[in-house]
C-alpha cells in the first residue's frame, strides 16, 4: 500500500521551466514514478529538444512544448494543444521563474514589473486555464515552487521576494477556492541550491557562499535531486488531505536564527 501512494503512473504531469535546473530536476523525480512528463521552456526549441533526450536517456516518457507563460493566449493555445496530444494535465508544477539582484532603490520599475509578472502573474495564469478541466474532473495538484524568499528578506532580491511571497498566499488562496474540488494546491519552498541561477552567488570564494553554508544548519547548498521526494509527495495520493501548505526544503534555514561563523 505505501509504495503505491507514491506512484505518479498514468498522470500527467506540466512542468514549467523544465529544460534545466530545479524544473527538471523535480520533472525526473515525477518521471521515474511514473508519471508522463510535459516539459516546457520558453527559450528555444533546441534547449527543449536537448532535454528531452535526457529525460528518454533515463527511460522517462516526456513531450516537450515551447511557450512563455506569462502570455496567456500561448498558455491558452499550449494547454488545449496538450490535452489534443497528450491528455488532460492532472499535476501542474508552477516553477518557471526569474530573478534579478539590484537595490531595490536602483531597481527600473520595468524590471521589478517583469518579475512579478513571470514569478506570480504567470502561476496564477497557467493555474488558471489548467484548473478549469480538474474543476470537471473532480481532481488535480497544482504545486507552486515558492522560496526562501516567501518567509525572508535579503538585499537586492526585493522584487523576486515581493513575488515569492505573493505566491505563498496565491497557493493559500487557490486552496481556499479549489479545494472543494478535490483539488489539493501546495508549494515547495527550496532553499539554496546549486543551480545556474544560483552560480553567480556561489562562486568559490564569494561572500555569499560562505554565508549561506553557515546560515544552513545541514552545512551545505542543496541539490537538485534533493526536491525529488517533496514534488513527488504533493503531486501524489500521500498528500490528498494536505492543502494550502509550502513545504520548505532548506536544510533548516528556516528553523534557526543562525550562528556565529565562528561556531560549529
Ligand atoms: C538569492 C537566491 C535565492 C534562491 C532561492 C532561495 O539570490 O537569494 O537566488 O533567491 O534562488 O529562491 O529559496
Amino acid at each position: 500500500m505505501s509504495i503505491e501512494l507514491f506512484n505518479l503512473s498514468g498522470k500527467i504531469a506540466l512542468v514549467t521551466g523544465s529544460t534545466h535546473g530545479l524544473g527538471m530536476a523535480m520533472a525526473k523525480a515525477m518521471g521515474r514514478a511514473g508519471a508522463t512528463i510535459v516539459v516546457n521552456g520558453n527559450s528555444s526549441q533546441e534547449k527543449i529538444d536537448k532535454a528531452l533526450v535526457e529525460y528518454k536517456n533515463e527511460g522517462i516518457h516526456a513531450v516537450g512544448f515551447k511557450f512563455n507563460v506569462a502570455d496567456e493566449a500561448q498558455v491558452v493555445s499550449a494547454i488545449a494543444e496538450i490535452k489534443s496530444q497528450v491528455g488532460p494535465i492532472d499535476i501542474l508544477v508552477n516553477n518557471a521563474g526569474i530573478i534579478k539582484r539590484t537595490p531595490l532603490e536602483e531597481m527600473e520599475v520595468n524590471d521589478f514589473k517583469q518579475i512579478i509578472d513571470v514569478d506570480l502573474v504567470s502561476p496564477f495564469i497557467v493555474s488558471k486555464h489548467v484548473v478549469k478541466d480538474m474543476m470537471v474532473r473532480k481532481q488535480g495538484k497544482i504545486i507552486n515552487i515558492c522560496s526562501m524568499m516567501s518567509e525572508l528578506g535579503r538585499n537586492t532580491v526585493g522584487a523576486y521576494a515581493a513575488a515569492k511571497g505573493g505566491l505563498k498566499m496565491l497557493t493559500q488562496n487557490m486552496a481556499t477556492e479549489w479545494a472543494k474540488h478535490n483539488i489539493q494546491i501546495n508549494g515547495i519552498g527550496p532553499g539554496y541550491f546549486a543551480t545556474s541561477q544560483t552560480a553567480p552567488i556561489r562562486v568559490d570564494g564569494h561572500p555569499f557562499n560562505e554565508f549561506i553554508v553557515n546560515r544552513t544548519p545541514a552545512g551545505k547548498w542543496g541539490h537538485p535531486d534533493d526536491l525529488g521526494g517533496a514534488a513527488i509527495f504533493l503531486a501524489s495520493k500521500a498528500s490528498d488531505f494536505v492543502n494550502g501548505h509550502v513545504l520548505y526544503v532548506d536544510g533548516g534555514i528556516l528553523a534557526t536564527i543562525g550562528k556565529p561563523s565562528n561556531e560549529n
